[in-house]
């Protein structure tokens, strides 16, 4: 079975590799200035011209893109291609702020789907297999990305979308699905309702799960993988830089290779913009070097990760990416500490509760508080008083040791925390409110 959708590009040596993106960087800083006037505006603020960027050596030369630049610039301040050469957008959800809406040509869904192609085959993906892709469909990148990945390997897809829970188990038996995409919590939610609905893993023909879009934890991996009987695959993405696919997980399962022929990655402070060492923790800068009608430079994800070079037993040579440990701006500074909901959800699964929590913060008489509503396993929940204060208390403790600050744990009954069908909303910041 081949392992690779493209061996000569996943296991290219350093040199051929920085040859590639050194000839692909020139070509495309040439591209925007010339047809962006955004870019061509910020880059002559900047000083510099396209014949300064040579080679990637020269990537630090070129200004940052932020979100909010996509912001000024929308709908189409940022587009490098005539409209009728576009075929597709895509946006985001627009939940904090104004939309992002990104543009392709035919050339860029051709790529952004071998991207996707790529994260199916490294999972074990052939044209032998049934993929289900339980991403929403629409806007939302997570849908068209995988299903046009799914197309390129020649797997049968079902376009499922998200919801409509039971329905998607039915399909999975009926059809034998052996892929399921979509985002963590909803795998998790599918794993859920199987067992409700009186299966078990035997019941059903999944061997692996291509799962991203939000942050999840190891525990998280562990606890779909056990109640779903496969291995689950990491996925990265954003739409700004076309959707899913940007990076994926093999089989060694220790952080995503990046498609370095199409992303130059870099990580950087978040609040200098220096560049920093491979290692070091920062945030995720991308370049992109191939797409068309939508090429960002330098794009700050405000993703936080690390990469890594290290070799890797798969045989590729892109570089990985660690799981993105959050976004700098969902880190919540709480009484001072920096805390991030993954944090929470690795204790909360490491003491055997359920992926369903909700974290809530406020302040209250100048000082903030921090609320868990954890659910419970019907094994956990016990009718003596005493006994769950003892549970919340023990809980409250193995979370301050993680974090150094003390939560107050509320335990709440079985299925009381609403399920995610797409990208879970784990924290409310009632702070923001006051503000
Ligand atoms: O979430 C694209 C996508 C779809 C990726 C399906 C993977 C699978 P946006 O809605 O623009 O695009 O959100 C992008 O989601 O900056 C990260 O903060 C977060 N994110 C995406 N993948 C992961 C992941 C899609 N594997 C934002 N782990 C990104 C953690 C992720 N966070």
């Amino acid at each position: 079975m081949a392992i690779y959708r493209d061996q000569e590009i996943e296991c290219m040596s350093r040199e051929d590799m920085k040859k590639l993106q050194d000839e692909r960087l020139a070509a495309q800083v040439k591209h925007v200035y010339e047809n962006v006037k955004y870019y061509r505006d910020l880059m002559d603020e900047k000083g510099v011209k396209p014949e300064d960027v040579k080679s990637t050596d020269d990537l630090h030369k070129l200004p940052f893109l932020t979100k909010s630049d996509l912001r000024d610039a929308y709908p189409y301040g940022l587009l490098a291609k005539p409209l009728s050469e576009c075929v597709r957008i895509q946006s985001t959800s627009g939940t904090t702020g104004k939309r992002v809406v990104a543009f392709y040509t035919q050339h860029d869904i051709d790529l952004w789907e071998e991207c996707c192609a790529r994260a199916i085959v490294a999972a074990g993906g052939t044209n032998e297999d049934v993929c289900q892709v339980c991403y929403g469909y629409g806007l939302f990148t997570g849908g068209p990305g995988l299903n046009g990945g799914s197309h390129k390997v020649g797997c049968l897809t079902l376009p499922m979308s998200s919801g409509n829970t039971e329905r998607q188990i039915t399909f999975m038996r009926d059809l034998g699905a052996t892929i399921l995409c979509c985002t963590p919590s909803y795998a998790a939610y599918i794993g859920e309702t199987l067992h409700d609905m009186g299966y078990t893993t035997d019941d059903i023909n999944l061997k692996a799960g291509i799962f991203g879009a939000e942050p999840w934890t190891e525990e998280m991996r562990r606890s779909i993988e056990k109640s779903l009987g496969i291995k689950a695959y990491d996925i990265y993405g954003l739409t700004e830089t076309s959707g899913p696919g940007v990076a994926f997980e093999c089989s060694e399962q220790t952080g995503m290779h990046i498609n370095e022929d199409h992303f130059i990655p870099e990580i950087i402070n978040p609040d200098t913009g220096e560049v920093l060492p491979d290692g070091e923790v920062g945030e995720l800068v991308f370049t992109s070097i191939t797409k068309e009608a939508f090429p960002l430079l330098r794009y700050r994800t405000r993703d936080l990760c690390v990469l890594s070079r290290k070799k890797c037993s798969c045989g590729r040579t892109l570089i990985k990416m660690s799981k993105p440990m959050g976004r700098s701006d969902d880190m919540l500074i709480i009484r001072g500490v920096n805390v991030f909901p993954s944090q929470i959800e690795t204790v909360l699964i490491e003491q055997g509760y359920s992926p369903n929590y909700l974290i809530e913060v406020d302040r209250v008489n100048n000082t903030d508080t921090l609320d868990i509503s954890v659910e419970m396993n019907p094994e956990q929940f016990s009718d003596k008083m005493k006994d769950m204060q003892e549970q919340e208390k023990a809980l409250a403790l193995a979370i301050k040791t993680m974090l150094g600050i003390n939560p107050k744990v509320h335990l709440v009954s079985p299925k009381s925390i609403v399920r995610s069908e797409g990208k879970a909303v784990r924290v409310i910041d009632r702070r923001k409110l006051h503000d």
